[in-house]
C-alpha cells in the first residue's frame, strides 16, 4: 500500500486529535506510544495524556512490536507499566509486567518530573491490558489508560 495513504487511513482510523499519542507502521509491525505522565490536571495530576480511568485506548495489532515512550510531565513520581486485565491492580511491580519490558523505569518508587523512559516490547498476546502507574495508589486513584491486543487489526490506534 502506497505509504502516505496508509498513514493517512491510520490517522484517520486513529481520530486526528489523537494522532500524536501513536505511530503505526505495518511494514515494521511497530507500534510507538506515547505516555505521558500527569499531563495536565485531570485526576489531580493521576492522568496519563490528560484522561483517566481508562477513558481512551490503545489498540495494537496481536503480535506487533510495541515502543512506549514514557514520559512524566508532573510534580509527583509517576511510571507506567503494562498489566493484564480491565481492573488496576492495588498494587504492581515489575514481574507483574503482562510482557516482557512492558514497563518504564522506577515501576513502584516512580520517576521524577521531566523523567524518561523508552520500553520495547512484543504484544504477543491477544487480550485486554491496561497501561498503569505502580506508584502505590496512583493505579486505584485512576491513572491508567486501557490497551487492546487484538488479532488481525491493521494498524495500531488510540481513540
Ligand atoms: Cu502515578
Amino acid at each position: 500500500m502506497n505509504k502516505i495513504l496508509f498513514i493517512a487511513l491510520a490517522l484517520a482510523a486513529s481520530g486526528a486529535s489523537a494522532a500524536s499519542y501513536v505511530t503505526s507502521n505495518a511494514s515494521t509491525k511497530t507500534a510507538t506510544i506515547m505516555v505521558d505522565a500527569s499531563q495536565g490536571t485531570a485526576g489531580g495530576g493521576l492522568n496519563f495524556n490528560g484522561v483517566v480511568k481508562g477513558a481512551k485506548s490503545f489498540t495494537i495489532p496481536a503480535g506487533w512490536n510495541v515502543v512506549m515512550q514514557y514520559k512524566n510531565l508532573g510534580m509527583l513520581a509517576h511510571s507506567a507499566i503494562v498489566v493484564k486485565g480491565s481492573t488496576p491492580p492495588v498494587s504492581v511491580a515489575e514481574k507483574d509486567a503482562a510482557f516482557p519490558g512492558a514497563y518504564s523505569k522506577m515501576v513502584m518508587q516512580g520517576m521524577p518530573m521531566n523523567a524518561a523512559a523508552t520500553a520495547k516490547f512484543k504484544a504477543a498476546t491477544a487480550g485486554s491490558y491496561l497501561i498503569v502507574c505502580g506508584v502505590p495508589g496512583h493505579a486505584l486513584g485512576g491513572q491508567y489508560l486501557g490497551l487492546k491486543v487484538v488479532a488481525g487489526a491493521k494498524a495500531a490506534t488510540y481513540q
